[in-house]
């Protein structure tokens, strides 16, 4: 019998490349979709006919119990949540609902549908398998550098301090009724499939733009930042080791290689043969309340027991998504000036 996995968030960046990771793997995929007629169901839709879909939605309990319910699955991957963490100064209650209540009622809805007692079980045998989208914005203000498994976290956006919760509430419901419940402790991670809100894809598509006589300037906030940037591919393959191992812990994953955001800016500029300086002006309203400022991964416990390794480093990374926006800005700029020409 094939595995059969529930996926939330399937809509978003990693979402899609778990759902094509674990179809190769030949598991049977299901995707919980919210709302009426979900715009960002297209972005999953090439693999429509091998997927399947339930409805429902991080802050509706009932509808995540339907869902196990309806599945059946023997591993859930809770990717679902309100990830650009500018958004959760602006809302904090919805995104602390989202992705810190959120985590709670997969959990509920996991010990529901398997009858999880409210005593501690033999072992995880048999249950469903359970894995949570853990975050290195968790660290925060960092205790230590590089941050590792045991680092203390001291969050920085009422984002960083739900996805806290999240992650003690998953260590707790593994404790308390022994889920095999595990985090993923991810730094960043991107692709060209990555939200253009976010700061690498803003950076590849602005430089695509740009090259193409689009657009004349990029404004950003804080260049000084430090991030530990990797491949999306390579992170979902390592939340389908988490869940294979015998025993369920909880992992760092990150490349250990840091960055500024002023280096992403000038590997992309310089990957199209432009200068940087030319383009790029500091906007201060993009600069955070407050600001985590340097984030890199110690992630050999994962490199040890999981034996996973990054594939793809942080200069390739960036040529691939200004690749990518190169390619699709100048398909839709043609597709434009052909309906222009027909137009009249
Ligand atoms: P995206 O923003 O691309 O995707 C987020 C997904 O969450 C979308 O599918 C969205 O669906 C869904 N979602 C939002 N609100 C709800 C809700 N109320 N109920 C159900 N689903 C909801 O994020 P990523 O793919 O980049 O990240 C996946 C997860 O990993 C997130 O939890 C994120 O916080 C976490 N993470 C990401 C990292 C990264 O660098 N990418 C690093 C560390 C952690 P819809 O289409 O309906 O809006
Ligand atoms: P982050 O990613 O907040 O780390 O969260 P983001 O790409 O938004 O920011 C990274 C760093 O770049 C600085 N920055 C800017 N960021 C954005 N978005 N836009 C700008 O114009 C800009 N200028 C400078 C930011 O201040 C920040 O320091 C991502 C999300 O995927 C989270 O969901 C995930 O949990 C963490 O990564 C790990």
């Amino acid at each position: 019998m094939p595995k059969r996995a529930l996926i939330t968030g399937i809509t978003g960046q990693d979402g899609s490349y778990l759902a094509e990771h674990l179809l190769s793997q030949g598991y049977q995929v299901w995707g919980l979709i919210r709302g009426q007629a979900n715009p960002r169901k297209f972005r999953v839709s090439r693999l429509a006919s091998e997927l399947s879909f339930v409805d429902g939605d991080l802050m509706d309990q009932g509808s995540l119990v339907s869902a196990v319910d309806k599945v059946q699955p023997d591993e859930v991957y809770n990717l679902g949540a309100i990830s650009f963490v500018p958004m959760s100064w602006q809302q904090a209650e919805l995104v602390t609902e989202v992705n810190g209540m959120g985590v709670l009622r997969v959990l509920e809805a996991i010990r529901m549908v398997s009858g999880l007692s409210m005593s501690r079980t033999a072992g995880t045998e048999g249950q469903i398998r359970f894995y949570q989208a853990s975050s290195s914005e968790m660290f925060g203000k960092v205790a230590e550098t590089p941050q590792r498994e045991t680092t203390l976290f001291h969050p920085r956006s009422p984002y960083g301090a739900a996805k806290a919760y999240g992650h003690f509430i998953t260590r707790n419901y593994r404790e308390s009724f022994g889920m095999y419940a595990v985090s993923g402790m991810l730094f960043n991670h991107e692709s060209p499939r990555r939200g253009q809100e976010f700061v690498t894809r803003k950076i590849s598509l602005a430089v695509a733009r740009i090259k193409l006589g689009l657009q004349d300037k990029l404004a950003l906030g804080n260049m000084d930042a430090v991030r530990d940037w990797g491949y999306a591919g390579d992170y979902v393959r390592a939340m389908h080791l988490m869940l294979q191992q015998d025993a369920p812990d909880d992992y760092v994953i990150g490349t250990g290689e840091m960055h500024t955001v002023r280096d992403a800016v000038r590997f992309a500029f310089e990957h199209v043969g432009l200068d940087w300086k030319d383009y790029v002006v500091v906007d201060p309203d993009l600069v955070r309340p407050a600001e985590v400022e340097v984030l890199c991964a110690d992630s050999s416990k994962a490199q040890a027991q999981l034996g996973w390794k990054p594939s793809v480093d942080f200069q390739e990374l960036m040529r691939m998504m200004v690749d990518a926006d190169l390619a699709s800005v100048s398909r839709q700029n043609e597709l434009d000036d052909l309906l222009l020409a027909h137009s009249w």
